[in-house]
């Protein structure tokens, strides 16, 4: 396995430490902290995850670039800096070369953090919801470059699925394609992000840390490519959106998106910005909820991938 040391990364001296003696880590994203939580409540909810991790007994990473070095861990000042920051940048992996050169500060999504994770040997990662192929797609050809990543990257990533903004059915066929490793959490649907399912099926359920784990021993095993494990794990029934208001602020969100012609980018952090005030904050509970749940189960999974 790689070190976090031999490389530009520059690792926390928690993170050093945790990697060195087998403990158990879980890397945790940035952008989710910068572009897609509203302040005050996105440096409470930084600094909750990271407490949801320590409680299960494993060692949090939060990665970000920070004046041009990826960044393994961050201290409380510095995660203050990624929730608060201006003008900083969204980092997805293509990116990370022109951050580092050009000395600037980013979080980074799901595919940049899954990148700079399996470079520093952090092998579980918890998020929100991840990017996929955007509704339109036929038109504008935006498929998140999580997918991209994912697949040539190992990894396991604990999500309640894809955005439900997104093209839920084409992300999933792009998985299938692509050949990324894909289970649900004591589910049998495909989770909605916001909502408990979104409807899909998903072929293969597993019901443990342990399993998971088991999983992730198979991947090694067998070897080839290098990519991800995608574990989804639904928010709880009771803490979902109601699905009449996520359709309907949806469709609203979207048709807002089309009208103002945002893009690229700019299109996540508009969308969910869009379902936070139309929904009167109940997403933001939502996807908190989501969060929350995946980054206990990260934790888990971690310890039980930690033992030897
Ligand atoms: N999950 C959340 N909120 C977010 C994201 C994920 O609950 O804001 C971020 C992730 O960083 C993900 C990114 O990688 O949104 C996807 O952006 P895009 O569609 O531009 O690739
Ligand atoms: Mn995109």
């Amino acid at each position: 396995m790689r070190s976090a040391t031999d490389s530009v990364l520059q690792p926390s001296d928690e993170v050093v430490e945790a990697m060195a003696g087998g403990a158990p880590v879980v890397a945790l994203e940035s952008t989710i902290i910068s572009h897609g939580l509203p302040q005050p409540r996105n440096l409470e909810v930084a600094r909750e995850l990271e407490g949801i991790v320590r409680a299960a007994g494993a060692v949090p990473a939060t990665i970000a670039v920070l004046d041009g070095v990826p960044r393994i861990g961050l201290n409380e000042v510095e995660l203050e800096r990624i929730a608060t920051e201006s003008g900083l940048r969204k980092l997805g992996q293509r990116d990370l070369p022109l951050a580092a050169a050009l000395k600037a500060s980013g979080a980074t999504t799901v595919s940049a953090t899954s990148f700079l994770a399996a470079r520093a040997g952090i092998r579980v990662f918890a998020t929100g919801g991840l990017g996929g192929v955007h509704r339109g797609w036929t038109d504008d050809q935006d498929e998140s470059a999580d997918l991209d990543t994912l697949a040539r990257t190992r990894i396991t990533v604990v999500c309640a699925g894809v955005k439900s903004i997104l093209d839920v059915p084409a992300t999933l066929q792009r998985l299938e394609t692509r050949g990324v490793t894909v289970a649900g959490y004591r589910t049998d649907t495909f989770p909605g992000f916001y909502l408990h399912s979104s409807g899909q099926p998903i072929d293969w359920r597993i019901e443990s840390p342990g399993e998971a784990a088991a999983v992730m021993r198979g991947q090694d095993a067998l070897g080839g490519q290098e990519s991800a494990f995608i574990v989804a794990n639904p928010v709880p029934e009771d803490q979902q959106l109601d699905p009449a208001l996520h359709d309907r602020v949806l469709a609203e969100a979207l048709a807002a998106a089309e009208r103002d012609g945002v893009k690229g980018q700019a299109i996540t952090p508009f969308l969910l910005g869009y379902l936070v005030d139309g929904t009167g904050g109940a997403s933001l509970e939502a996807n908190l909820a989501a969060v929350r749940g995946n980054t206990a189960l990260a934790a888990r999974i971690a310890l039980a991938w930690a033992q030897p």
